[in-house]
């Protein structure tokens, strides 16, 4: 079996991680006790791929739920699914990084890495055939940030051909008030270029954007953990659920990513719903696919339309005719084709799954590798060059150890990646 070890790390990765839990563990039949109370062989088939089976057939999530804060992870204990974890994978701190990359990054985060490691080591030795890791964690904190960078270093380390997966909520200040933020994502930015496989960015702008004027809603984290639980749940389908194309994350990284640093793609996740509208609404392939390819569902806040596609995946789930997503894809990518490289030839790959999630009866996931997406780190860098511009806050990361000269190399790295996407932008077939 090809085996994923999921690691949640800081606040958000962890409210975000136990969100993806209980959508999976319900849509294959894992109970909160960990048994299993499904009713088909195809929930069971794949479920080592997430899932540990533990003695008296419990299934058991192989996660390490990592915080510097321990407050956080009292709150995954006490959620519906928080017994569902095996109690030795919760790595806990004394206190939170105070927002602050270089606590995460270089001090206190690195007091907790050998316990970090011990664990994940555990989990990756009781695999059969490691696949990679997945890691779940805003960039806007200390911890999902900093510490997040320094997992990754050492995990690419020891594991250096297995392929790592990033799931990255970036910050909004439509939803936070951390001024720091842009330091904190900078720094990680610059981290992911260099460590991860495929990245899927998650826009805390672009999320409350959707919950605000798409949905309706209100725009508490809950809410957009619950449009990002979707995300996941989505991308993830082929993994989880047999199936032939894209089935493993090495695949998808594969037909995902032209050059390894432009691995940024932006989600989309159809029909939205919001979380006490689970309902099924009358939709069809058409509507998905139109939908799909709307801008105002994308999960970062670009606009596609002002970039091309270098590549796209989509999963669509339900009891679907393949042909009519077939020919709907291409009519689409037909109709605009001026936003797909020409110099990729069959760029967009579509996957079918016949189980839909819970409560609809059909649905659509999409990732797209564009160049629009340049817009996304361009505005986390102006606010970062406006305060590196004053100095202001630079003592709480020179304090830590980091020097000043760290702050213009990595910024001039994110400003190359920048780049790059515009060139791909640009050039001809
Ligand atoms: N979408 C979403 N964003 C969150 C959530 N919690 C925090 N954030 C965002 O994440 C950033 C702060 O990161 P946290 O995850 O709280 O920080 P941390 O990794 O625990 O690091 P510390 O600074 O040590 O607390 C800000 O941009 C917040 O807006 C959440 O549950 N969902
Ligand atoms: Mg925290």
């Amino acid at each position: 079996m090809r085996e994923l070890v999921v690691l949640q790390v800081g606040q958000c990765g962890n409210h975000v991680g136990i969100k993806f839990w209980e959508l999976i563990s319900d849509e294959h039949g894992v109970s909160p006790n960990g048994s299993f109370h499904g009713e088909s062989e195809l929930q069971l088939e794949r479920m080592n791929v997430y899932y540990t089976e533990a003695m008296g057939g419990r299934f058991v999530p192989r996660c390490v739920l990592i915080d510097l804060d321990p407050g956080t992870q009292d709150t995954v204990r006490g959620s519906p699914f928080g017994r569902l974890f095996r109690p030795e994978n919760f790595v806990v701190g004394r206190a939170g990084s105070g927002n602050n990359w270089a606590r995460g990054r270089y001090t206190d985060g690195l007091e907790m890495m050998d316990s970090v490691l011990d664990v994940v080591r555990k989990e990756a030795e009781g695999c059969d055939h490691l696949q990679g890791f997945q890691i779940i964690h805003s960039v806007g904190g200390g911890c999902g940030s900093g510490m997040g960078s320094a997992i990754m270093d050492q995990l690419r380390g020891e594991w250096s051909d297995r392929i790592f997966n990033n799931f990255t909520v970036l910050p909004s200040p439509k939803v936070s008030d951390v001024v720091v933020e842009p330091y904190n994502s900078i720094f990680s930015l610059d981290h992911l270029i260099e460590t991860s496989d495929l990245t899927v960015v998650l826009d805390n702008e672009a999320l409350y954007d959707i919950c605000n004027h798409v949905l309706k809603v209100s725009c508490s984290f809950a809410d957009l953990n619950h449009l990002i639980s979707s995300a996941i749940g989505g991308i993830t389908t082929c993994f989880r659920f047999p199936g032939q194309l894209n089935s493993d994350l090495r695949k998808l990284a594969v037909n995902l990513v032209p050059f390894p640093r432009v691995h940024f793609v932006a989600p989309c996740f159809v029909p939205l719903t919001s979380r006490d509208n689970q309902t099924y609404k009358a939709i069809t392939v058409p509507n998905l696919v139109q939908q799909m390819f709307d801008a105002k569902v994308l999960m970062a806040a670009c606009n596609p339309l002002k970039g091309r596609y270098l590549t796209c995946a989509a999963v669509f789930r339900g009891r679907i005719s393949a042909a009519e997503v077939e020919e709907m894809m291409l009519n689409t990518q037909d109709k605009n084709s001026t936003h797909f490289v020409e110099w990729i030839p069959n760029n967009c790959q579509t996957a079918l799954c016949d189980i839909p999630p819970r409560g609809m009866k059909m649905s659509a996931t999409f990732m797209g590798n564009s160049t629009a997406i340049q817009a996304v780190f361009g505005r986390i860098q102006s606010a970062y060059s406006a305060m590196l511009k004053r100095k202001a806050f630079l003592h709480w990361y020179t304090g830590e150890g980091m020097e000043e000269s760290e702050f213009l190399s990595t910024e001039s790295n994110v400003l190359d990646l920048i780049n790059e996407y515009q060139q791909y932008q640009e050039a001809p077939a």
